[in-house]
């Protein structure tokens, strides 16, 4: 390991494929999920929802409903504005309105799926039954679903109370002059390039059990979150409560990907009602609903530039691009990622960047796994191809020429991120000797005895990784920090207990966590025991998103056990006569460095401490420590994928035959981890890449893939054979010289692929634009290009 000091001699679990702490329980079924949480007396709420994109809601009527045997209460719009505010936004998009967003529609419903009317009821079944005796009388409005659409002339505005268009916000970054490098450019390649609106479809849907005892004033809450702070502080708000009266526990999360980031209105809702009725209530979003009621994510049209000059240097970029976020602003915003890295890996000065953040009738949108970085680079990755072609050079030489160069880091990107450190063409160029590139390239584009032509596609990437400093994200609307923050707090057992307030979302924090520990302090990996999750325990923190949590865990560890070890050597020092600096922590005992043999064991040093017994008159008892770290910055991880792919020119039919991913997120603490959160990102990035795709119809407006039988997601006999290639680039700007590894994977494979398929069906000049990549999409494209 490079960039640190091990500090002990008793370093043993970093950078090492140890065992997760999460699997035991995980694989024995003893994780415990939302639904997990069983209270005897608990009743179960239903949510009855607007099943038009765009509606009125005259009049609700729920007499029969309420006298429904074991229907014990219902919530509608005005006891909801009588009792609850809106719900707050964790990260505003900068300059845009403020809309106000209960957790019940009041006059207007704005996306099918918005809750209309909450019931609880003595099961989940007969709440159910209940919702089908309320009679609401909808006068459906005029909706549009399209962004562009929405930006016309007499579209429907969605909040006409407070905003003349749909237009949300707009925000330009830029440095140097794309405009005359367009102008004075030998070559230009431009496009509109749709990305589709997609799932992050984790396999436990949202869910919460809420509980309320008013005597105490306290407030309960088993949430599937990725925030477990941010929502109590959200709660609070729309619960007109103090925040102390809040719990928040979020144990084991059945994957977040973005989308449980914040409070969404059915945990308002089951609040309320807990609150109302002094009794637990549970919600479990079903997968129909999770469709409509969760968050979507990436749907985008960037109309993207790409300049080069004679010899092939790339000289501007400008890209203008519009995001859809749907019928309201989601607590996160919509993506603004694709702003921050929209040059990509190459060196390009002069360029621009305009958002348009752009509300329609449709589920709103929120973070999902990348958060605007896969959706720009597939505009800007097809586009070099399509450079490359027009050019007559080769896409892996045209890369190459135009890739910043370590010695170009760090780099200020037109947008004002720097990119830290790393080897760019190295990864590039792994990728490309893996898949053979040199004999490829040669090699005419002819059918293979099986009728298929083989072409093999690139894309080169970045991938911002945890989330800059608070400075910076105050810039950006941002309404929370960038620190992540440890306790640890030693026990009589001669354990370390480690607090935190990340959720276990299935990116293996607690194990990266106690690496960390373990490596810091010296102990072993089996004495740390992490507790994540519980906003009660937890010192206050950011949360489980943006690549982040092991950029800044890794400070306030590192922090925490500088000063929780000073403390534990000296009163080990103390018992063994002599001097902390003779001694040192290994495993399970604090022993000399060198000479003599004597030790003491951890659980005699923690129990003094402790017990405030045998231990120097001037030490205070108990041994426990908290820091909370702000990076620096954000760490840039990078690499390179290349697709393998076999076409059937005729009926546009393929196969994915290999799949490279070169990949550095800095130094390693758990190849296995990162192995694992590569590739299962990367899975995810070939469904949406592949055939995932959201639709609304465009006659009604209504989602028309939302179900498991018209959504595509893929299964393990989906996924192409992965090779995983890793560099190791420190980053200067990280403690320990790490980069953050969850999302990595979403970002290339939609570039790659297509960039294959044109390869392969070069002779035919096809050229593809859009997401999802599907064997009728390539057909489509062949039909294109025979036209022209
Ligand atoms: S989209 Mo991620 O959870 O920041």
């Amino acid at each position: 390991v490079q960039g640190h000091d091990h500090g002990s001699p008793a370093a043993r679990a970093f950078g090492k494929s140890m065992p997760r702490k999460e699997d035991e329980r995980l694989l024995r079924g003893d994780g415990k999920f939302v639904d997990d949480v069983q209270y005897a007396h608990q009743l179960e709420m239903a949510v009855l929802r607007c099943p038009f994109p765009h509606a009125r809601i005259r009049s609700v009527d729920t007499e029969a409903a309420l006298a429904l045997p074991g229907v014990r209460h219902i919530l509608t719009a005005k006891s909801v504005r009588d009792l609850s505010d809106p719900l707050t936004v964790l990260r505003p998009v900068p300059n845009a309105p403020s809309l106000p967003y209960y957790a019940l529609a009041q006059d207007v419903a704005l996306y099918e799926g918005q809750p209309v009317v909450s019931v609880v009821a003595t099961s989940r079944a007969v709440a159910e039954d209940a919702l089908e005796l309320i009679d609401v009388d909808y006068e459906p409005l005029p909706h549009v679903s399209d962004a562009l659409d929405s930006l016309e002339k007499g579209a429907p505005v969605l909040h006409p109370g407070s905003m003349k268009s749909n237009l949300m916000a707009r925000q330009t970054d830029a440095a140097g002059d794309a405009t005359a490098r367009m102008q004075e450019a030998v070559h230009i390649i431009e496009d509109t390039m749709r990305i589709n609106r997609v799932t992050p479809l984790p396999m436990e849907t949202r869910g919460i059990v809420a509980s309320w005892r008013p005597g105490a004033r306290e407030l309960l809450v088993y949430l599937s979150t990725q925030t477990p702070h941010l929502v109590r502080k959200q709660l609070a708000e729309s619960l007109r409560l103090s925040e102390s009266c809040i719990q928040v526990i979020a144990r084991d999360v059945g994957g977040g990907f973005g989308q449980k980031l914040g409070a969404f209105p059915e945990d308002v809702l089951a609040c309320l009602h807990a609150m109302i009725l002094r009794r637990p209530v549970k919600w479990i979003e079903d997968r129909m609903e999770h469709f409509r009621a969760s968050t979507h994510g990436r749907e985008s049209v960037h109309r993207f530039r790409l300049a080069a000059d004679e010899d092939g240097n790339f000289t501007g970029i400008i890209n203008d691009y519009v995001t859809d976020i749907g019928g309201w602003n989601s607590p996160f915003g919509s993506a603004q990622l694709a702003s921050v890295v929209f040059t990509g890996p190459y060196k390009v000065p002069d360029a621009s960047v305009t958002r348009e953040v752009v509300l329609t009738n449709k589920t709103p949108v929120g973070a999902y796994r990348g958060y605007g970085q896969p959706e720009v680079n597939f505009a800007l990755e097809v586009l070099v191809d399509r450079m490359a072609r027009k050019m007559g050079r080769d896409p892996f030489d045209l890369r190459m020429q135009n890739l910043l160069q370590p010695q170009d880091l760090p780099w200020t990107t037109p947008s004002g991120a720097v990119y830290d450190s790393g080897d760019y063409p190295r990864s590039l160029r792994m990728a490309a000797e893996a898949v053979s590139y040199e004999a490829h390239r040669m090699a005419p584009r002819v059918p293979r005895a099986d009728g298929r032509i083989v072409g093999i596609g690139f894309s080169s990437f970045v991938e911002r990784t945890g989330y800059a400093s608070a400075r910076f994200l105050a810039k950006r609307g941002s309404q929370f920090g960038a620190h992540e923050s440890v306790t640890l707090r030693a026990n009589r057992s001669g354990g370390v207990d480690v607090y935190t307030g990340v959720s276990s979302i299935g990116q293996s924090g607690e194990t990266a966590i106690a690496q960390l520990c373990a490596e810091a302090l010296g102990i072993d990996y089996e004495h740390i025991c992490v507790h994540s999750g519980d906003t009660a325990t937890s010192p206050l923190n950011t949360g489980a998103f943006a690549s982040r949590t092991l950029i800044a865990v890794a400070g306030a560890v590192r922090e925490a056990a500088q000063v929780f070890q000073a403390k534990m050597l000296r009163l080990a020092a103390w018992t063994l006569e002599t001097s902390a600096d003779e001694l040192c922590v290994d495993g399970d005992i604090v022993r000399f460095k060198s000479g003599s043999t004597q030790s003491v064991p951890l659980s005699q040093v923690f129990t003094r401490a402790i017990v405030g017994q045998g231990i120097p008159a001037d030490e205070s008892p108990g041994l426990e420590a908290t820091s909370h770290y702000e990076p620096p910055d954000a760490a840039f991880a990078f690499g390179a994928a290349a697709a393998v792919v076999a076409v059937d020119p005729i009926t546009g039919e393929f196969q994915i035959e290999r799949f490279i991913i070169v990949h550095d997120c800095g130094v390693v603490v758990n190849p296995k981890v990162v192995d694992g959160q590569v590739r299962g990102a990367l899975v995810q990035g070939l469904g949406a890449a592949l055939g995932e795709e959201l639709r609304y119809d465009e006659e009604t407006g209504q989602l028309v893939s939302g179900s498991m039988l018209d959504y595509f997601v893929p299964i393990a006999a989906d996924v192409p054979p992965i090779d995983m290639l890793h560099t190791e680039v420190p980053s200067p700007v990280t403690p320990y010289g790490v980069r953050g590894v969850g999302e990595v994977g979403t970002i290339p494979p939609g570039a790659a692929i297509v960039n294959a398929i044109c390869d392969a069906l070069s002779d035919q000049g096809v050229e593809i634009s859009s997401l999802p990549i599907t064997p009728e999409a390539v057909w489509r494209a062949m039909e294109r290009a025979k036209a022209q």
